[in-house]
């Protein structure tokens, strides 16, 4: 019993990955009564999912991983420069057991419905198996990109070869030794397994709707004395990457626009980081590369350049070359010989932009055009309903009649991505409309949780047992969100930041775009303020 009397536990977290383990942590030290239900049969959430081959973390792995225990980021040893996802798993679960936090998991357990009770201030959830919980808070752990999606394409079950999504792959591995594969999409997933499934496969064929930027990750065995210099400074480091856009430190903003500099500057300038690797140092080229087109043109045709550059056969590299979205505003792949992989024999580009897939069929494929692609197994990499599929997934309701899927039918809407005006006493770590997705996403979830934890030691302390966000807090924080995206470039792709690659699904930019450091200001005087925006009874 909780420490209500009433309830099963004091909060319920809804997840055990990145987020819900340092939740269970967190609010266990404040002397709470925790559990965390999980879905899979194993923590750590989109590394337990996501096992398709060479998947890896695409933040530097000094970077990606927990800040809140210095012996834990002193002790770990990261093998290279990015964190495959073994090894990232390896890590959650050597967290887990370090913390005890086993104890208070509860895994293969599938969170159905979550109703809010007003008159006792506590939510019920419901399993799949049909138990149910009781506490006063309720914490939505539930992931950003948790909710895999197979395209709505007639025949897609009458296929009768092998079928995957890189987000729900087998645990035992693939081997596609000797089998003509199909894989769907050209996102990270794809990016990521195609130049592997390629040195396996007899043959290959990689169907793309739209081509995507990738930039070589250059991953490497992680340098000793690299590694030896960060944890020396890894305490200011954790701190000083809250004062930057994407919560990651040791990047030096630009102070130049891309007009700037001559063309042969920008040149060199974009020549050194394609050779450094990475994403942000990239997009750090210049000031303006997400603000406006022209200055974004200069490092999208560098990229185009790069990859004619690499593609023996012309027509491949100019189908593989992005022309429908400024460089960076979907998220930008890292790459380990991704278009080097089009130069092989066995492997097949096929653009099914004007010529989609039509159908299914117990073989293989047909494309509108009528052309037929026999087939031995299929990799679905097509991405996540995401940002909002997974918590749109459980009926979430309130007794006084409010229902999340009705209040986002237009979109999501959110006060700072941690509460959702109507749904008292449940917040979300890395909800929509904060930075989440666009930082160093264990930072984010450290951020919320934390501000999470204080809220309810808040709560404790002035004998308080209702949280809601104002209706009025809500409207404006979303309406801030849009005008910061509607002043950047990125509303210009059609990504699954913006819901695009789900049919239906409304067009609303989904993450904050101000920047980690404008993000957590704004939630440090929020906090300064009395929970400025929250109506606490
Ligand atoms: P993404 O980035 O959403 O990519 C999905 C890919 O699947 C993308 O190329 C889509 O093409 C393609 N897709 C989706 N539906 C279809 C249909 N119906 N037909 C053909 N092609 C389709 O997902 P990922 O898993 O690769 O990456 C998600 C994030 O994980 C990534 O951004 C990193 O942050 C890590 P489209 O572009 O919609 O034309």
């Amino acid at each position: 019993m909780a420490s209500n009397g009433k309830a099963d536990l004091d909060v319920i977290i809804i997840g055990a990955g990145v987020a819900g383990l340092y939740a269970i942590y967190r609010l266990r030290k404040q002397g709470l009564k925790v559990r965390a239900y999980e879905a899979g049969d194993g923590i750590g959430g989109t590394w337990f999912w996501n096992r398709y081959p060479g998947c890896r973390c695409d933040v530097e792995s000094m970077e990606y991983s927990y800040s809140f225990d210095d012996d834990l980021q002193q002790e770990w040893q990261w093998p290279e420069r990015y964190g495959t996802q073994p090894e990232i798993l390896r890590y959650l679960n050597h967290v887990a057991e370090r913390f005890d936090l086993m104890r208070d998991v509860q895994l293969e357990t599938r969170i159905k419905t979550a109703t809010f009770d007003c008159d006792s201030n506590l939510w019920t959830v419901s399993t799949e198996q049909g138990a149910t919980i009781s506490a006063p808070f309720c914490i939505m752990a539930t992931g950003n990109l948790s909710t895999p999606r197979f395209p709505r394409i007639t025949g897609i079950d009458d296929f009768a070869g092998e079928k995957y999504h890189t987000g729900l792959w087998p645990k035992e591995g693939v081997d596609f030794t000797g089998k003509v594969v199909g894989v769907i999409g050209t996102g990270s997933s794809g990016v990521q397994s195609i130049p592997i499934i390629a040195k396996q496969a007899k043959h290959l064929y990689v169907f793309q709707r739209t081509a995507n930027f990738s930039l070589p990750a250059r991953n490497a065995p992680l340098d000793p004395e690299k590694e030896r210099k960060h944890k020396e400074e890894y305490v200011e480091r954790r701190k000083a990457a809250y004062s930057t856009p994407f919560g990651i430190a040791g990047y030096p903003p630009p102070d130049k626009c891309a007009a700037e500099a001559t063309p042969s500057e920008r040149e060199e300038s974009y020549k050194a980081k394609w050779a450094e690797g990475g994403s942000i140092s990239f997009l750090f080229a210049y000031k303006d590369l997400l603000l406006d087109k022209e200055a974004n043109d200069t490092a999208s045709d560098f990229v185009r350049d790069r990859i004619r550059e690499t593609v023996k056969d012309p027509a491949t590299a100019e189908l593989l070359c992005p022309n429908d979205h400024p460089i960076g505003t979907k998220r930008l792949i890292l790459d380990t010989d991704y278009f080097e992989t089009y130069n092989r024999d066995n492997v097949t580009l096929v653009g099914i932009r004007s010529n989609p897939i039509e159908t299914f069929t117990a073989d293989g494929l047909q494309l509108t055009d009528g052309s037929r692609y026999d087939l031995d197994a299929i990799s679905f990499a097509t991405g996540f309903d995401a940002m909002t599929g997974a918590m749109r997934e459980i009926d979430i309701r309130t007794d006084k009649g409010a229902d999340i899927r009705a209040k986002w039918e237009d979109g999501p809407r959110t006060y700072l991505g941690i509460m959702v005006a109507g749904f008292p006493n449940m917040f979300m770590v890395t909800g929509p409309q904060s930075p989440g997705v666009k930082s160093q996403m264990i930072l984010s979830c450290e951020w919320h949780v934390d501000f999470i934890a204080d809220a309810i030691a808040h709560m404790r302390d002035n004998g308080l047992s209702h949280i809601d966000a104002n209706e009025d807090a809500e409207s404006s924080w979303v309406e801030h969100n849009n005008q910061v995206a509607d002043s950047t470039l990125y509303p210009l792709a059609n990504s699954w930041y913006m819901g695009a690659n789900i049919p239906g699904k409304p067009r609303i930019f989904m993450p904050y775009v101000g920047g980690v450091e404008a993000y957590t200001n704004k939630c440090k005087d929020v906090v300064t303020k009395g929970y400025e925006g929250f109506r606490l009874a």
